[in-house]
């Protein structure tokens, strides 16, 4: 039988379009951090929408599963395949044209498989911005951005990739083209099925193409470090400069003394004196979209009487382009230095801004007390009340400490989450990582109508079964 199947596929995209060999499948079936290891009868590679539909109804016909992956970056376990060997990857790879551009309506046509930064650089030739950006934009895919509703540095002041996207087309699981490729911004018509797509993990339908707002790309760029040991002055801050800067106020990162101490420890070349000084480093960043705009001296004024008097410790702003790209790069290693630690557990979480504080005082003294000399990893996006929350080991004890401890942690730290009102997910989904916590942080109506939608949209379970929803 998936010998008629793989035939199947061969007709359809040729045998370049489909891997079998299983060191050709290796990477394909693991996720970036190495957590999640599937299996797979076989790696394909359509490139276009009808091919994916074609696929489609082939899996229906031979009732294969099928694990959409675009860059698989994912930090969840989303896009790797579970166990049985029964499903095949989609790979959206050669799916990767720029479809069309439309400067009128500042829009651009992209295929699932254009590669984020491959899109900036395409925005930025016209003189436009397409402003998603995120540490992993040289690998990942615009179509497991929707999928995953990234966020990234931006969302303060453009919003997550929901609402950078105006229309997709995508292909259902009964193998129909969802074509949706329209680029307006006012559509009231009826059940939103855009949104209902965009954020589901590759579960309810491919998505193979959507239509994404460009925006006028700022003449400058202006960003800062700043180090705060009193935490409230951080909140005062963020608001005094988003009614100075208003909507040139991009990004408000926030690194611990913790997270750059590691960074530094595994990438000496980004160290700097200033995170030496302080509980914690504020990296902002603000655009400026006119010639003779003032966020230099703006920053300056808001800053200098917070440094008079001593309740910021220091600041240092970037006087270059070369310089902003330069102060990024210590934020968008502090995943790759933990990623050579032994072993480590995400909390990508969220809070309503009040609620960021007392989470964090609370949260780190009860991990602190019971599990003795653990390693809180925590720095993220500030601005938009989104944590990474993470942990590392203790230095010096045995390789499988977060094999005895990781449940108990996790159980320790949701708990907090739901105390402190925030989401288990700020940004990177669910996948495989926190399906088992959905049910209970979702509650019963939601989780229920969740199961319905999946029952409807994919009642034979073709996509990404068992990622999200048990
Ligand atoms: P994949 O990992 O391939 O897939 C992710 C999910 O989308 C899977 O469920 C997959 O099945 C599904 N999918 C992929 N393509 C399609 C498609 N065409 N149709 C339907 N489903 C599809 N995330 C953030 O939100 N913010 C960050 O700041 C951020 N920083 C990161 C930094 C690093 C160093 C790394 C490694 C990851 C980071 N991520 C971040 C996570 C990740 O990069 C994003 O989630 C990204 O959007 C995933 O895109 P991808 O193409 O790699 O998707
Ligand atoms: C980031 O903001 C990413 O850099 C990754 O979302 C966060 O490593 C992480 O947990
Ligand atoms: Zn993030």
């Amino acid at each position: 039988m998936y010998s008629d199947f793989i035939k199947g596929l061969i007709d359809v995209l040729g045998s370049d379009g489909v891997l079998q060999h299983p060191t050709e499948l290796e990477p394909y079936l693991t996720d970036w951090r190495a957590i999640f290891k599937g299996q797979a009868l076989a790696v394909v590679f359509p490139k276009t929408s009808s091919e994916v539909q074609t696929i489609v109804q082939l899996c229906q016909e031979f009732a294969i599963a099928i694990v959409p992956q675009g860059g698989n970056t994912n930090l969840t376990g989303s896009a790797t395949p579970e166990k049985t060997g029964q499903q095949i990857v989609l790979s959206t790879k050669r799916m990767n044209k720029i479809r069309s551009i439309d400067l009128e309506n500042q829009t651009m046509v992209v295929e699932a498989g254009c590669i984020l930064q491959t899109i900036q650089e395409k925005a930025a030739q016209l003189g436009l911005l397409f402003p998603l950006s995120l540490a992993a934009e040289g690998s990942c895919t615009i179509g497991g951005n929707l999928a995953t509703n990234a966020g990234g540095i931006n969302v303060l002041r453009y919003g997550n990739t929901r609402d950078l996207c105006l229309g997709i087309e995508a292909v259902t699981a009964g193998g129909e083209v969802l074509d949706g490729l329209r680029g307006l911004r006012k559509d009231n018509t009826g059940y939103d099925l855009r949104n209902l797509i965009i954020g589901s993990e590759g579960t309810l339908a491919i998505i193979t193409a959507a239509v994404i707002k460009l925006f006028p790309a700022p003449v400058s760029r202006c960003a800062a470090y700043i180090a705060v040991n009193d935490y409230s002055v951080i909140v005062k801050l963020l608001h005094a400069l988003q009614k100075k800067a208003a909507n040139e106020l991009c990004a408000f990162e926030i690194m611990s003394k913790e997270s750059l101490d590691l960074t530094q420890s595994h990438f000496p070349q980004f160290s700097h004196p200033i995170f030496n000084q302080s509980e914690y480093t504020l990296l902002i960043e603000l655009a400026e979209f006119d010639q003779h705009s003032i966020a230099h001296q703006l920053l300056e004024d808001v800053l200098s009487t917070d440094l008079e008097k001593g309740t910021i410790q220091d600041v240092l702003i970037a006087t270059s382009l070369t310089q902003v790209k330069q102060f990024w790069a210590i934020r968008e290693h502090i995943t790759l230095a933990q990623a050579k630690e032994l072993g480590n557990i995400k909390f990508d979480i969220s809070f309503e801004i009040s609620k960021i504080g007392p989470f964090i005082q609370s949260t780190s003294q009860l991990l602190i007390a019971r599990y003795p000399g653990i390693r809180i990893i925590n720095f993220g996006h500030f601005g938009d009340g989104n944590l990474h929350f993470n942990l590392c080991p203790p230095i010096g004890v045995d390789q499988n400490y977060f094999t005895h401890h990781e449940e108990s942690i996790s159980a320790l730290v949701y708990d907090q989450i739901s105390l402190f009102n925030g989401s288990i997910s700020a940004e990177h989904g669910i996948g495989q990582l926190k399906r088992d916590y959905l049910a209970k942080h979702r509650g019963n109506t939601a989780y229920q109508m969740m199961q319905e939608i999946k029952k409807t949209l994919d009642p034979k379970q073709l996509l990404n079964p068992h990622k999200v929803l048990r």
